[in-house]
């Protein structure tokens, strides 16, 4: 969909969640905005940027559609950057359909589509691309790690820094066309090179760097990753249902219960972490669907950051064989402690617990808090922290890395070439700000908003 063809339109929407609640906030865009509200509340504009109270009525009849507190927020310092009222009307039903009724009736209106609002604030160039897409973080953010991160990402220090980085390669572009120009004259172009290499070479430490924190922080953003494994009825199911405080997973002393992978969200001081039982691992069966189920257990252990080991007396150990691959933390856990007649050595488990006793499962819980602080804790003020945002940043480290950082060789190359290098790398920073092939991006990027954003 493209909106550029109706931005003259004014654009009406609930902004805040839906529901019977006490307040109900409506905004409106658009060059209709002022006019509205006039016909509205039947009187001039209040004085702009501050809170009015004022009785809404429907201009057909002159019913009075409820009380409300409305703000008149003219252009240019607004949200979308264009004429703005907010209508804080009180959160009924009846009040709400029939004010967007009215609105829908009026002159020049229309119901806002998804992200709409903050399509306009981008056009407007009151938002960067990474900004709308903190935003989009922040409204979906359920833990303070995630919010904090999103809030980082909204104040726009990554577009500033990806700015700061782009104009130190348009001045290093500048003296490679330089050196072009004055090819004839050898000194006059190695004077204008003087410096360039070591300052590519140290853009590229920083963009690394910031790839580096933006890669740890991804686990705020979707959280860590923690999976529940061992062979079959070791107790994974009914670990999962002790952290989660309610029975997601079903347990039975049937080996094999499980054969879907079940997930659970727990919120670590902050961190989100997203914890899943799986199918328990067993040499064969022949059973398709319990086969099915173990290599779906396989592949997210793949993946996982942490991965809890189960163990108990009465079933076989875990085969350890299908960890090899995986970087994970691997925190043996010792399950089923009131069956065993000898206690484990503690050199051997991370965690002894019982969960039918209840007994070790709060300091395997401190365990695993203190294990996700430590790896996932840090990432609160990385800038760059979204896969589209890795991937632009990535792709013009790895074109300016593409220039020799020696001297000597630096000064070997035919400038043209590196100044190619240097424009690639200009032009992925000027895609991770939004500054080019900004249309394609954007109807992926607001699916995922509200209506009313
Ligand atoms: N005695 C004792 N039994 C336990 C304990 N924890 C779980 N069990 C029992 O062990 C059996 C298997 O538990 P589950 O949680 O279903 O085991 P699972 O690992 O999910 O098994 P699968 O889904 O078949 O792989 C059930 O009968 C549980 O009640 C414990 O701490 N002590
Ligand atoms: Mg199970």
């Amino acid at each position: 969909m493209n909106f550029m063809g109706d931005m003259q339109d004014t654009i009406f929407a609930l902004s805040s969640g839906a529901g019977v609640a006490a307040v109900a906030v409506v905004r409106l865009s658009g060059p209709h905005a002022g006019a509205a509200l006039r016909q509205l509340t039947k009187r001039a504009l209040p004085d702009p940027r501050k809170l009015a109270l004022r009785r809404l009525q429907d201009p057909a009849d002159g019913a009075l559609i409820d009380e409300a507190l409305v703000a008149w927020l003219p252009a240019p310092s607004t949200f979308t950057g264009e004429d703005m009222v907010e209508l804080h009307v009180h959160g009924s039903r009846a009040v709400l359909q029939h004010l967007l009724d009215v609105l829908g009736g009026m002159q020049g209106l229309r119901a806002a589509q998804r992200g709409e609002f903050t399509r306009r604030a981008l056009l407007a160039g009151r938002m960067s691309l990474p900004q709308v897409e903190a935003l989009a973080d922040l409204l979906a953010a359920e833990t303070r790690a995630q919010q904090q991160l999103a809030l980082t990402g909204l104040s726009g220090a990554g577009t500033q820094q990806a700015e700061a980085w782009r104009k130190a390669l348009v001045d290093i572009l500048a003296r490679l066309e330089a050196a072009i120009d004055f090819i004839d004259e050898e000194d006059v172009a190695e004077q204008a090179l003087t410096g360039v290499p070591e300052a590519i070479s140290a853009l590229v430490v920083e963009m690394t760097t910031a790839l580096e924190k933006g890669r740890g922080a991804e686990r705020l953003r979707e959280g860590v990753r923690v999976v529940i494994a061992g062979p079959p009825n070791a107790g994974k199911s009914s670990l999962l249902n002790w952290l989660a405080g309610r029975e997601v997973a079903i347990v039975s002393d049937i080996p094999g219960t499980t054969r879907d992978v079940l997930e659970v969200k727990l919120d670590l001081d902050g961190i989100p972490v997203l914890v899943s039982d799986t199918a328990g691992l067993r040499a064969a069966s022949d059973d398709a669907i319990e086969r099915l189920g173990m290599e779906r257990a396989q592949a997210l252990l793949q993946d996982a950051d942490i991965i809890l080991l189960m163990h108990a007396p009465d079933v076989p150990p875990p085969s350890i064989s299908v960890f090899t691959d995986s970087s994970a933390l691997v925190l043996k856990v010792f399950n089923k402690a009131d069956l065993s007649p000898s206690i484990p050595s503690r050199n051997e488990f991370d965690a002894i617990i019982s969960i039918r006793d209840e007994s070790g499962l709060d300091s395997l819980l401190e365990r695993l808090r203190r294990e996700v602080k430590q790896r996932f804790g840090q990432g609160e003020t990385a800038l760059f922290v979204q896969a589209r945002q890795q991937q632009a940043l990535r792709a013009a480290r790895d074109a300016l890395a593409m220039v020799p950082q020696d001297e000597q060789t630096f000064l070997a190359q035919p400038a043209e070439l590196l100044a190619e290098h240097v424009r690639t790398a200009t032009r992925h920073l000027e895609e991770l700000i939004g500054r080019v092939d900004v249309e394609n991006l954007l109807d992926e990027i607001f699916s995922t908003f509200c209506i009313g954003k």
